[in-house]
């Protein structure tokens, strides 16, 4: 049929990562799905929500320790100092690589919600083998504990372990959860429209953690606006 915008299910949509980071992210990721997950089922993530949220807040002492001028975000001569605080050996321009893919708002300053995405991805590039000379934890355990989760929880949904999480794979990873109900595909749909930012039909572990700490409501400080029933 040829339609212009691609949209057609059936043909596989092939990752086109635009920056060295999304790369990067996206081999972090295969590898680490090689190893599987010890997720059985979505709800078994669902369920860690709560726990995964605690542990998240949590970090707010670390943000705001490092927001050293306290005005509510972390800018790349800040990021650098918590970096070399927390023993993350990153070189100046893998830290402005990193910044510039987690500051989605454009604002040149990390919110906490961005600063947690960001040290996420810091976990999970530990283990690449070209990037040895990173110390090899962030050497906060609770938090790495949570960011192996959310690690795992990705892993669990991206069943052909190509480093994303395509719409059918979010339907299949909702549907084996509730066997066959019929609200539950248009959830799946829902939740991963919420997921997909940039549109392009899949999610990447970026995505998904952003998408993560709006569910969980960490980043409603944004906007400081109690959160209103409604979108
Ligand atoms: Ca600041
Ligand atoms: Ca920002
Ligand atoms: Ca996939």
């Amino acid at each position: 049929m040829g339609g212009v915008l691609g949209t057609g299910e059936s043909s596989r949509r092939v990752w086109m990562p635009e920056t060295k980071i999304e790369a990067k992210m996206i081999e972090a990721m295969k590898r680490r799905a090689s190893q599987g997950s010890s997720m059985r089922s979505f709800n078994t993530i669902i369920l860690k929500f709560p726990k995964i949220d605690e542990n998240l807040r949590k970090c707010k002492s670390i943000f705001e320790q490092f927001d050293e001028d306290s005005n509510g975000v972390i800018d790349q001569e800040e990021l650098k100092k918590c970096f070399n605080n927390l023993d993350i050996a990153f070189t100046e321009e893998e830290i402005k690589d990193l910044f510039e893919a987690c500051d989605i708002n454009d604002d040149m300053g990390m919110k906490f919600n961005e600063f947690i995405v960001l040290l996420c991805l810091v976990y999970l590039f530990k283990d690449d083998p070209v990037a040895l000379q990173t110390k090899s934890r962030i050497g906060m355990p609770n938090l790495e504990a949570t960011f192996e989760t959310l690690v795992d929880a990705f892993v669990f949904l991206d069943k052909n372990k190509d480093g994303c999480v395509s719409k059918n794979e979010m339907v299949e990873a909702i549907n084996e959860t509730t066997s066959g109900e019929r609200s539950s595909g248009r959830i799946a749909m829902k939740r991963f429209e919420e997921m997909d930012w940039d549109n392009n039909g899949m999610v990447s572990f970026k995505e998904f953690l952003f998408a993560f700490t709006r569910w969980v409501g960490i980043d409603e400080v944004e906007d400081e606006e109690d959160n209103e029933e409604g979108k």
